[in-house]
C-alpha cells in the first residue's frame, strides 16, 4: 500500500520524537555513510547483526509495502556471512490489535489517537500472527539467526523498536539478551529505516552498545522528514552510518 504522505507526516509520531531539519534527502542520505563494513573487521563474538523486520507486509505487495524493500535482501545475506551473531525481528500483532485501523469507527488511517503511553499512530492491518504477511520473506535467510525477538503481540501496545516497546517501559527482552550474550557492538540493517530501524538504533545507543546502521542494507518509507529526522537522531545518539 502506498502510504499518504502528507496525513501520515502530519501524524507521524517522529514528528514529537524528532525534529525536521530540512534539506535534501537524497544528500543526506550520501552523507556520513562512506565507512565501510570491511575496515570494521566484523564478526567478533561482541558483534552482532541485528535484521529488523523482512517480512512480506513491509516489502511491495504487502500491506504495509515499502518502496524496494526487497532489494536489500540480497545484501542483508550477503552481510551475514561475516556474523557469528544474528537476531532477526518480526512484528508479530494480533488480528484485533491496539495499532489497526480496522478496530475503529470514524478514524483516519494514519491519523494518531491518544494511548495510555502516548500518541499511536493508526495502521493498515500488518504482520498478523501466523499469515503470510508477517512471514520472513521468502529470499531473507534465517538459519544463520540465533535469536528471533517478536514484537508487537501484546493488544494494548504496539512495539517499533528491537529492545522496548512504545510505552518505553515495557521490554522485549533483547537487551539483556545481548548483554548476557557480551555483545558490544550492534549493526542494524531491514525495514524501515525511518521506522523501526530508527526507534532499535536509538535504543541501541541507549542501552550503551557501539551502534552502526547499515546503509545499503535498509529502506525508508520517506515520508517528507522522516529521513532527516532520523538521521539528526543518529547525529544526536552517535549512532555511525555504515556501508557494506
Ligand atoms: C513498522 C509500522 C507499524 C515497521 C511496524 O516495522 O517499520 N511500522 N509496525
Ligand atoms: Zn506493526
Amino acid at each position: 500500500m502506498i502510504l499518504n504522505r502528507r496525513k501520515f507526516i502530519k501524524y507521524s509520531l517522529f514528528s514529537s520524537l524528532l525534529t525536521y531539519t530540512g534539506g535534501s534527502v537524497s544528500n543526506l542520505y550520501a552523507s556520513n555513510s562512506n565507512i565501510s563494513l570491511s575496515e570494521l573487521n566484523i564478526g567478533s563474538s561482541g558483534d552482532i547483526l541485528l535484521i529488523i523486520d523482512v517480512q512480506n507486509d513491509f516489502c511491495p505487495g504487502g500491506s504495509l509495502g515499502v518502496k524496494d524493500g526487497d532489494k536489500i535482501i540480497k545484501n542483508i545475506n550477503l552481510i551475514q556471512e561475516k556474523f557469528n551473531n544474528i537476531a532477526l525481528t518480526q512484528d508479530w500483532h494480533p488480528k484485533d490489535h491496539s495499532s489497526f485501523i480496522t478496530e475503529y469507527k470514524d478514524k483516519e488511517v494514519f491519523s494518531s489517537i491518544d494511548m495510555p503511553y502516548g500518541k499511536q499512530t493508526l495502521w493498515p492491518a500488518h504482520c498478523v500472527q501466523g499469515t503470510q504477511g508477517a512471514n520472513f520473506h521468502k529470499d531473507l535467510n534465517t538459519l544463520k539467526a540465533n535469536t528471533i525477538i517478536r514484537k508487537g503481540f501484546r493488544k494494548e501496545i504496539d512495539s517499533y523498536s528491537a529492545f522496548w516497546e512504545n510505552d518505553k517501559v515495557t521490554p522485549t527482552g533483547l537487551e539483556g539478551s545481548l548483554k548476557t550474550m557480551g555483545i558490544n557492538r550492534v549493526f542494524i540493517c531491514g525495514l524501515a529505516l525511518d521506522f523501526c530501524v530508527a526507534y532499535s538504533a536509538i535504543d541501541s545507543a541507549i542501552a550503551g552498545f557501539d551502534t552502526y546502521v547499515i546503509m545499503n542494507a535498509t529502506k525508508p518509507v520517506d515520508l517528507p522528514g522522516s529521513v532527516e529526522a532520523t538521521f539528526s537522531a543518529f547525529n544526536k545518539y552517535n549512532i555511525n552510518k555504515v556501508s557494506l
